[in-house]
């Protein structure tokens, strides 16, 4: 694996690695059920989580192959075999894969064999014949006199083994970091929007302790996405095609970007994995070339009804065309709260369109727009049974008191976040146990397409309570009330907290 791993660096292409490119491909073959789950319980950890998984695999797999070894060369050899295939075809099936990408598994099988064949008794190095074992005229595997293993030996060719190992693992891992692009996004100097954000009103945050802030700092941004290791784009190389069912194609490098008219715009982000009380949305404020003008200076051909956008790592994400045309703000976003965006979120270009779900919309380091037809091309998440539009879902949340809070009798401060993207919310009521729906206070919001926070004065009594709390979008239409998982076009509830007063 250590060779594996220096091969991939000096190739210098991360999806070549067989430990990286099994994982991504363990991703892809993740049930929607698996991924909610490891969403659910990791959230933004779930990257780790599979690392980890991956490694005591590696090292099942290894227990297997020595033991069989320890029967008959051949077979850890031939487990090696199958071991490096894996490896093999996990690389070749990246959506970005390239011949050459099945070097490094095959190099690191056949290291693996040769380190094999070191280290096991019986063949040149260590002259002891396993047969001599087997041939103990009692049948054990008493070993016959004069024929003692070198200890010595057989622990420095295993101490060189493991030291081989590590110091191509690390130096495969440090050559790989050659394509690290931070340093070249802290020199990005982006321009001023022609089209300053609308102010945010005063009093648009509710000020209570525990309160969701009502921008989302770029570090505390919730991050989902399939990439094991961020992509790493440079903004000096990279281009976004613009083609399929056009009259104009065109091709736009980062400065082509720059120099048109970006502006800049508040607008909320959701997952449509987010659970009911879930935390997987963020509002930022976001900078960015309205993409409606561009495709329509391309000239849209009639018949299209989505756009199909690609990520450098072979994401595919479509979004209806008539959502991204229809006057709201999608964007081609560059920059995100007065930075460039981060790796983590998109880095160099990223698209952002409100009120449809992430999957269906946000697209992080795009570099490929296709103008085409549902009928004709399938995006990633759609394949994998996830609706094929997915206009956000009304939710709101309670943010305050926090779940099994403990407070005192009296006047208790209820407060929270709504989101209908581009639909704005109209209302949010609230309810503690079974007494009456009241409406709650909302705070001022800058436009339809952010969040919104809300606050209410609860008289509290002694208890066990539970609060709940339901939004109503602009369109005049409730929450339901049932609940419904994100799978397949996100969840439906009421959020409730649990609270104890004394
Ligand atoms: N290239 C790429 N873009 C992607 C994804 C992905 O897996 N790969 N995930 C999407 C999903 S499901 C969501 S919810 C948003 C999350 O954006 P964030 O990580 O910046 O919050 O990114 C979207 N864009
Ligand atoms: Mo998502």
């Amino acid at each position: 694996m250590g060779v594996a791993e220096l091969a991939a660096g000096a190739l210098g292409r991360v999806s070549s690695s067989p430990l990286l490119a099994v994982g991504a491909g363990f991703i892809d073959l993740t049930p929607a059920w698996l991924k909610d789950f490891a969403i659910r319980h990791f959230g933004s950890n779930d990257k780790t989580v599979l690392l980890i998984g991956l490694g005591a695999g590696i090292a099942v797999a290894a227990l297997a192959i020595g033991s069989l070894s320890r029967r008959r060369l051949a077979w850890g050899l031939i487990g090696l075999a199958a071991f490096g295939t894996v490896g093999i075809v996990a690389a070749l099936t990246r959506p970005v894969a390239e011949p050459v990408d099945a070097v490094p598994a095959t190099v690191g099988a056949l290291a693996g064999m040769a380190a094999l064949t070191l280290l096991t008794p019986g063949t040149r190095l260590f002259p002891e014949p396993r047969s001599e074992f087997r041939d103990a005229a009692d049948g054990t595997a008493a070993p016959a006199a004069g024929a003692e293993i070198d200890r010595r030996r057989v622990l420095l060719t295993g101490a060189g083994v493991i030291g081989v190992a590590a110091v191509s693992g690390v130096s495969g891992r440090v050559l790989l970091r050659r394509g690290d692009v931070s340093s070249v996004r802290a020199d990005v100097r982006l321009p001023r929007p022609v089209g300053p954000a609308p102010p945010v009103p005063v009093g648009t945050q509710v000020r209570l302790p525990g309160m969701t802030p009502f921008r989302t700092s770029n570090p505390d941004f919730y991050r989902v996405d399939t990439a094991l290791v961020l992509p790493q784009v440079d903004p000096r190389d990279w281009t976004l095609r613009i083609h399929g069912m056009l009259a104009r194609p065109v091709e736009l490098t980062f400065d082509d970007l720059l120099r048109l008219a970006l502006i800049e715009r508040d607008i909320t982000v959701s997952c449509v994995s987010n659970q009911v009380g879930g935390d997987l949305a963020g509002n930022a404020r976001w900078l960015g070339v309205p993409l409606a003008p561009l495709l329509r200076r391309a000239g849209v051909r009639p018949g299209a009804d989505q756009i199909l956008s690609r990520s450098s790592d072979g994401m595919t994400i479509g979004a209806p065309l008539e959502t991204v045309l229809d006057g709201r703000d999608a964007l081609l976003a560059v920059g995100m709260n007065g930075e460039p965006l981060p790796v983590a979120h998109g880095f160099p270009v990223r698209m952002v369109v409100p009120g449809l779900y992430g999957y269906v919309s946000a697209t992080k380091w795009v570099v490929d727009l296709k103008v085409t037809r549902f009928a004709t091309d399938q995006a990633y998440w759609t394949k994998r049974g996830y609706a094929e539009r997915a206009p956000v879902k009304t939710f709101s949340r309670i943010d305050v008191p926090k779940p099994f809070a403990r407070l005192r009798a009296g006047p208790v401060a209820v407060a929270g976040t709504a989101w209908a993207q581009h639909r704005g919310i109209d209302a949010v009521e609230w309810q503690a146990d079974d007494g009456p729906w009241r409406p709650a206070r909302l705070a001022p919001v800058p436009g339809i397409d952010t969040w919104r926070q809300w606050v209410a004065e609860w008289d509290a009594s002694p208890g066990s309570h539970t609060l709940r709390v339901r939004a109503t979008d602009k369109t005049g239409t409730t929450q339901p009330e049932h609940r419904s998982p994100p799978f397949p076009d996100g969840a439906t509830g009421w959020h409730s907290v649990v609270v104890t007063v004394t």
